[in-house]
């Protein structure tokens, strides 16, 4: 009997090899797509996807709006609320009420549907812009909601469900105008470490003045379960978006801050040194970093020249910048690669106006599943700020096998003359193609349907996909901090996870990559703490959780309809 088992497991071994073999081989046709390979590697750019703009009827109506202290916020928060797996959304609101919309869009069909949770937790005014995280690690999403005020801590309770959480760790929200943020767990911390940026101070009566604020770092108490009080990152510049990232690949999270250059004096962008257990450091020429004086308003990080270090996009007024190490993981010296690539985005996309472009949200996302990484860039006039263009659509960067991006804004459908500010590439109806949400100032929400090559009627799939959603055991339960690497064919793409960034918004969920003609790919996660986990085997077109020390990647299928 024992004899028999092993007999019967050997050969189930040798089988499996041989199914492997084949589809490194590229030759398996057991699954997938048609003449699509197993784990071809994508070499041709797909086409550009549809967009179908469904606000009307989504249920999602909303305005961000304001005065002078408005202008800058605008940021939407993408994440779960109701643990059911599709990602829910809170909208900044300015003077007016933000918003938490449930995401009810039927799975994989073709209507974009949302709910309005009303709640007086959640409908605060003043608000900015809010980040997903999960501070307590119990698996419920809370909310750092920046506001013209008190920036305030929501305790995700489950069901779309908040609390307001400052007093309970001891978190101090000040009273400022804040419009940044991003975290990291350091070490083995119970507790992230917080970084909330702060722009212009404010006066007496809370009006913005013209002074940059300084933006601060808040991290943990000794214990675990309270933070301390807040560590002021001076001098401040006007911060606009923040991200802890390991820029140089040495396990250490440091804070980068773009910082608008309309208002500092002397000032530039800046990138603090976070070491536990030191206090923050600002990077100076003396250590390699180059200085930079941008109108900063937003950041997106992604290895796009494939070296392996993270590249970081800048959004900023005229002259986006792409970011990209230049001399070795030792010091930060950078140099920009923005116009070699073609995202330097000086001037509308469309629209006919010859004058500088507002740029504000970047999001690097794959939109039609070819394995080359796109880039959406939200853009829109300040307010009616002469000299830079009104009519100043958002930008559709489609990547190409050579590198290098195409602008396809106008082709994709997206194109429409609000003044964009936060945005979202997410997959509402977990149909495999991302959806767009943008919010505007002083005009509607628009959320568009990714209908891939369809032109009408049911979406149509563009390239194969993945959906990844590493989990380890807490504190950090997502895993934040997290590389995750994905190989197809001879391709890598490499993620690393973050919280912060943006324009005043950001994700927390399923992480998206197209595959293009590959109907299976090998996944790998390096876990925040540096341990690097096994090459998993999987099949596209899946969601997949990936639990730290598992040797499979477990599939996950959306509740039906
Ligand atoms: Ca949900
Ligand atoms: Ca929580
Ligand atoms: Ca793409
Ligand atoms: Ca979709």
């Amino acid at each position: 009997m024992r004899a028999a088992i092993r007999g019967r497991r050997r050969t189930l071994a040798i089988a499996a090899a041989v199914a492997i073999v084949a589809v490194v081989a590229g030759t398996a046709t057991s699954f997938g797509l048609g003449y699509f390979g197993g784990s071809a590697t994508p070499t041709t750019a797909g086409g550009t996807p549809n967009f179908v703009e469904q606000t009307a009827g989504s249920g999602l109506s909303h305005t961000y709006g304001g005065g002078d202290g408005y202008v800058a916020g605008g940021g939407v928060a993408v994440f779960d609320c109701n643990g059911d797996g599709r990602p829910d959304v809170y909208v900044a609101g300015g003077s007016n009420p933000a918003g938490l919309y449930r995401n009810d869009s039927p799975v994989g069909g073709k209507a974009l549907k949302f709910t309005r949770i009303p709640d007086t937790v959640t409908d605060l005014t003043g608000v900015e812009g809010a980040y997903p995280i999960d501070i307590d690690g119990d698996s419920n999403v809370d909310l750092v909601v920046l506001r013209m005020g008190e920036t305030e801590i929501l305790r995700g309770l489950g069901g779309c469900r908040f609390e307001k959480a400052n007093a309970r760790w001891s978190f101090d929200g000040g009273n400022d105008y804040a419009t940044a943020f991003s975290a990291t767990w350091e070490g083995s911390n119970a507790l992230p470490t917080l970084a909330i940026g702060h722009y212009l101070k404010l006066d007496a009566t809370g009006q913005p003045t013209r002074d940059c604020a300084e933006s601060e770092l808040v991290r943990p108490k000794a214990d675990g379960t309270a933070f301390d009080r807040p560590i002021a990152l001076s001098p401040g510049y006007c911060t606009l978006s923040m991200l802890f990232s390991d820029w140089d690949l040495s396990g250490r999270r440091d804070l980068r801050m773009t910082n608008d250059q309309n208002y500092y004096v002397n000032g530039q962008d800046q990138l603090w040194r976070v070491a536990p257990g030191e206090a923050p450091r600002a990077y100076t020429d003396a250590d390699g970093w180059v200085s930079l004086q941008v109108s900063g308003m937003g950041i997106a990080g992604y290895d796009v020249n494939g070296d392996g270090y993270p590249d970081y996009y800048l959004t900023s007024q005229g002259d986006n910048r792409l970011q990209t190490l230049a001399a070795g993981p030792d010091q930060p010296t950078y140099r920009d690669i923005a116009l070699k690539r073609g995202v330097v985005s000086t001037r509308p996309g469309s629209g006919g106006q010859d004058l500088p472009s507002t740029s504000w949200h970047p999001e690097f996302e794959d939109v039609n599943n070819d394995g080359f990484i796109d880039l959406f860039v939200s853009k829109g006039n300040v307010a009616e700020q002469p000299g830079f263009a009104t009519k100043d659509p958002s930008d559709l960067f489609l990547g190409q096998p050579d590198g290098s991006f195409k602008q396809q804004a106008q082709a994709a459908g997206i194109v429409e003359y609000d003044r964009g500010r936060g945005a979202a590439l997410a997959d509402f109806n977990m149909d495999g193609l991302l959806d767009l949400i943008e919010v505007h100032y002083g005009a509607p929400v628009r959320v568009w349907l990714n209908a891939g090559s369809a032109t009408s009627g049911e979406p149509a799939q563009m390239g194969n996909w993945l959906a990844l959603r590493p989990v380890q055991t807490g504190p950090n339960v997502d895993a934040v901090g997290a590389w995750i690497e994905v190989k197809v064919g001879d391709l890598t793409l490499r993620r690393e996870l973050t919280i912060g960034g943006g324009h005043a918004g950001g994700q927390l969920g399923w992480i998206h990559f197209g595959l293009g003609p590959a109907s299976s790919a090998q996944v790998r996660i390096q876990w925040p703490d540096g341990q690097v986990g096994p090459w998993l085997q999987v099949n596209a077109n899946q969601f997949l959780d990936i639990a730290r020390g598992a040797t499979e990647a477990r599939p996950w299928s959306p509740p039906s309809a």
